[in-house]
């Protein structure tokens, strides 16, 4: 009879809801997504819209990053914040457009901390809510209090002050001074009977600079970088000491992934965050022998292929530690390309048919489309989106918000301004995406995107940008208006002939810019 089977019928069936239960609190919302998958975001240096196979660079095959694009999503229409490295980086970790607050342009390798401690910020969203946050690579955000970084003692306040449980970081950029690692609060194999000095104003020690030994460079610098030279390469800024803790440039990228992979490695079985930020691409180009020469585009190429080997090393790692099921994997760049930041590496010469922007206008410094428009790639655990392109408009302003939401948390700070929770965005459920968005040029004149549109503020500052990169910076006296579904190379000034979009433009502009 029916009887016999009512108690394991019961059971069954409890046992089904309990199971249910416990899978839907394993299950994010309605994706079939873990709840607090890992995230993994890899950010280039320099590295721009035509620079990569995924973005049909030319010239140049990047293999791992094509195998990363087909299990992905590959955004074509994403925007880093600025031009340069630290306002994008400022945005990427705050949610907000650094231009809100004063001295956020390229920070000099004595900076001080540039984030408010006190502030919300992307890795303290994510630890707040049960993540293990990493960050191993190129900081640029300053280091210390008033008065900058104490570089002998306990440098702080800098990463783990703003929510890293780990740092590994390169203070400010390599081409830079103090050539060091810094772990945590410390830097990596500082020997105490040889201190380190750091200098931006004037020449400390007597080790020789570029300026006057040019005969022991084996890269000669072609903007300024001729300063102390370590390695054979003459910076920005002298330093003296610390001999032990100088780091080897033709091993960065090495060092880089060892640190990302023990990350990795100690942090598996719980939910861990890592921003490995790379010094690929940017200048001074000393790929790893392994590289040397094999791109045929010179060194530019070359640590383009070692960015590349960067994300295969990672993803293999992910693999074997079998985290692929669980981890988000981001690959993005800071701000657009530049043939010639400061050293004559040949990477003008050797170019060919290699276009670094594809066919936008500007680079790296410029309020043009090259400035800011940077390659994103992301990887969903469940293979969602995999191997589509999306069109939709994001900025990485949002990814706070957006992985913040993704990580389970709903409540931000509203010191948080400009972040907007795109996560549909990056799932590529919403193939339209953000409404508007703001640009930061080097000199600082903003441009703003609303729907097709593009608008550049009036500047009156110099066409190239000054110093020698050969980059048009996008600067004019008058409004430029540009229609950029039409004419996404920016050709083609509308200003004149829309006058009243235009003058709607400048508004929208300007009352984001009240906020
Ligand atoms: C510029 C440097 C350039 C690079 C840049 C910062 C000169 C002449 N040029 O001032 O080489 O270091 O700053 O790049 O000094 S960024 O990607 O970190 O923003
Ligand atoms: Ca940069």
């Amino acid at each position: 009879t029916h009887k016999n089977y009512g108690f394991p019928i019961f059971t069954l069936l409890a046992f089904l809801a309990i199971s249910c239960k416990n899978k839907s609190t394993e299950i994010h919302k309605s994706m079939e997504l873990p709840k607090k998958p890992n995230i993994v975001l890899i950010y280039a240096d320099d590295l721009g819209y035509g620079d990569i196979s995924p973005y049909g660079s030319i010239g140049l095959q990047t293999p791992y990053l094509d195998s990363l694009a087909t299990e992905s999503i590959v955004f074509r229409n994403a925007y880093a914040t600025a031009a340069t490295c630290t306002p994008s980086r400022y945005s990427l970790l705050t949610g907000n457009y650094a231009w809100r607050k004063k001295g956020t342009g390229v920070a000099k390798g004595d900076e001080s901390l540039l984030i408010d401690t006190a502030s919300t910020t992307l890795p303290s969203v994510l630890k707040s809510a049960g993540y293990e946050t990493g960050i191993v690579g190129k900081w640029h955000l300053g280091l210390g209090g008033i008065g900058g970084p104490d570089w002998n003692g306990k440098i702080a306040p800098g990463p783990l002050e703003i929510g890293f449980d780990y740092s590994y970081i390169i203070p400010a950029t390599g081409d830079r001074v103090p050539c060091v690692f810094v772990e945590n609060h410390n830097i990596v194999n500082l020997d105490p009977n040889d201190l380190i000095q750091v200098d931006y104003k004037e020449k400390v020690g007597d080790w020789p600079t570029g300026k006057e030994n040019p005969e022991l460079l084996k890269m000669k610098p072609s903007q300024g970088h001729d300063n102390t030279i370590v390695n054979g390469i003459s910076r920005i800024g002298w330093m003296t000491g610390g001999r032990a803790a100088l780091w080897d440039d033709e091993t960065i990228a090495q060092q880089l992934v060892k640190k990302s992979t023990d990350f990795i490695a100690s942090n598996k079985d719980e939910p861990f965050f890592l921003y490995l930020s790379t010094h690929d691409i940017h200048v001074p180009r000393a790929p790893n022998k392994m590289f040397q020469g094999k791109s045929g585009l010179g060194p530019r190429g070359d640590v383009i292929l070692q960015l590349d080997w960067t994300v295969g090393q990672i993803m293999s790692f992910l693999r074997q530690q079998d985290l692929m099921d669980n981890t988000i994997v981001i690959f993005s760049s800071d701000n657009g390309p530049v043939v010639d930041d400061g050293y004559y590496d040949q990477a003008r010469e050797l170019i060919g048919d290699h276009k670094p922007t594809g066919d936008l206008r500007g680079g790296k410094y410029s309020s043009l489309e090259g400035g800011a428009k940077i390659p994103l790639i992301v990887r969903w655990p469940d293979g969602k989106g995999k191997g589509t392109v999306s069109n939709a408009m994001i900025s990485q302003v949002d990814f706070l918000k957006s992985f913040g939401r993704l990580a389970g948390v709903d409540k931000i700070q509203n010191d948080v301004i400009d972040s907007q929770d795109r996560l549909d965005v990056l799932l590529g459920d919403n193939k339209v995406g953000r409404n508007s968005l703001v640009q930061e040029s080097f000199e600082g004149p903003l441009s703003y995107i609303d729907g097709n549109w593009k608008y550049i503020a009036p500047h009156d500052g110099p066409k190239l940008v000054p110093w020698g990169p050969k980059i048009e910076t996008g600067f004019e006296p008058n409004q430029q208006l540009y229609n950029l579904k039409e004419d996404s190379g920016e050709s083609n000034n509308l200003a004149d002939k829309f006058p009243e979009k235009t003058a709607e433009m400048e508004k929208k502009l300007a009352a984001i810019l009240k906020n």
